[in-house]
């Protein structure tokens, strides 16, 4: 969206699109009574004053969305906290989203009575976590708004390390704007395994995590071993949350609200993986922003089942894999997409293990969803 179409957005929440002429005419008396503050190439300080205005004289309140349950919608604004709902006109809107708001979006929202508050406009969103809904693959499905970086946690044994779900998370970290951390919890249990986890386990989930290791560690993303049991680089990654925005996601079970708990000393619901299915508890229900005291937010979020990208090209896919570029400059076609092409150079490239396997897998596993329609990866 064009920047001078954000406060005519706004307007359209307030008036309607029918009502289009009272919002324009009550935007040009705005601009007239200081014309020599806001020049035609001034529009970001316009919009910002007009809205601002523009909530002083109708009582409205700016806010941000801190937890969504099916209750209600929780809104903080000037340290106060408000249970809203959605005005009519808005829920209106649902077309290919799944949901409407998210936690982190900015929000105005107005006073119907004393208990009641009606959210009349969800501002822009300068970045966003979404994913395919996991029922139906058509709709997208918001995960937190507004945040400067995604810290993907995974975990090893406990359930067990899935390296292929990184990359799903790094693409749509990107696509959102954002910037991805890598996260892998729980590394105490390859030294100290618990009686139930046989050995042959842990020596599987040992060479799996030491090639995703010799894979990713050369691409130059953040990537962090951590326990939350013995304390190993957590201190690393409460000085990567400081002063920032984060939204932790990963699989249900594979610490996510423990460690915000150690950082944060906060007291989110957690649960025991379970035994027989080595999965999580799905204990989170709802994301939650909370605040860094004063110094940058983080938001907790459920564990997934699945993670299926949304609207994600192939060529998207492509530029993920930046270690690929090279290679694939020598294949013998120009538009090779290194599946099946004879004289692929990148295929090639793997043999010689010049490309890491995984990170081929990896590039074959997510090129194969987006032919089936999003399909996501499940756990
Ligand atoms: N051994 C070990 N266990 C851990 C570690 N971190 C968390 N756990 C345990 O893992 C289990 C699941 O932790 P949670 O914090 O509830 O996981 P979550 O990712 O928030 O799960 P959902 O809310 O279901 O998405 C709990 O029993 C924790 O005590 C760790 O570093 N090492
Ligand atoms: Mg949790
Ligand atoms: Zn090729």
């Amino acid at each position: 969206m064009a920047k001078t179409d954000d406060y005519l957005d706004f307007e359209e929440s307030f008036f309607g699109k029918k009502e289009k002429r009272e919002s324009r005419k009550e935007r040009h008396l705005f601009r007239s009574k200081d014309r020599s503050k806001f020049k035609k190439s001034n529009q970001d300080q316009f919009k910002r004053q007009f809205q601002k205005t523009f909530i002083q004289k109708r009582n409205l309140k700016r806010g941000r969305v801190l937890e969504i349950t099916k209750e209600e919608i929780l809104v903080s604004s000037e340290n106060k906290f408000y249970s809203c709902s959605l005005k009519g006109t808005l829920k209106k809107e649902k077309l290919t989203q799944k949901n409407l708001i998210i936690v982190g979006d900015f929000v105005v929202f107005e006073e119907e009575n004393h208990h009641l508050h009606l959210i009349s406009h969800v501002e822009k969103r300068t970045s966003f976590l979404s994913r395919a809904d996991h029922f139906s693959k058509r709709k997208e499905q918001l995960l937190a708004a507004n945040i400067n970086q995604v810290i993907i946690v995974a975990s090893v044994c406990s359930p067990s390390f899935k390296p292929f779900l990184i990359d799903r998370y790094m693409i749509a970290t990107k696509k959102g704007n954002m910037k991805p951390i890598i996260v892998i919890n729980k590394i105490d249990l390859l030294s100290h395994p618990p009686p139930e986890l046989q050995k042959k386990e842990i020596e599987l989930e040992k060479a799996l995590l030491n090639g995703f290791l010799e894979a990713y560690s050369p691409l130059k993303i953040p990537l962090l071993l951590v326990s939350n049991v013995t304390g190993e680089n957590i201190h690393k990654l409460q000085e990567i949350m400081q002063k920032k925005s984060s939204v932790f996601s990963g699989q249900s079970g594979v610490g996510k609200s423990s460690l915000i708990n150690t950082i944060l000393k906060t007291c989110l619901p957690i649960k025991k993986v379970k035994q027989k299915t080595n999965k999580g508890s799905h204990t989170t229900v709802a994301a939650k922003l909370i605040s860094i005291a004063g110094k940058g937010f983080c938001i907790d979020t459920p564990g997934i089942k699945s993670f299926g990208m949304w609207n994600v090209s192939d060529q998207e896919i492509l530029n993920h894999f930046q270690d690929f570029l090279p290679f694939a400059l020598s294949c013998k076609f120009s538009n090779c997409t290194h599946v099946h092409e004879p004289g692929c150079n990148v295929k090639h490239a793997v043999q010689e293990k010049k490309i890491h396997k995984l990170r081929y897998h990896s590039y074959l596993a997510l090129i194969s969803d987006t032919r089936e329609c999003h399909a996501p990866y499940s756990s």
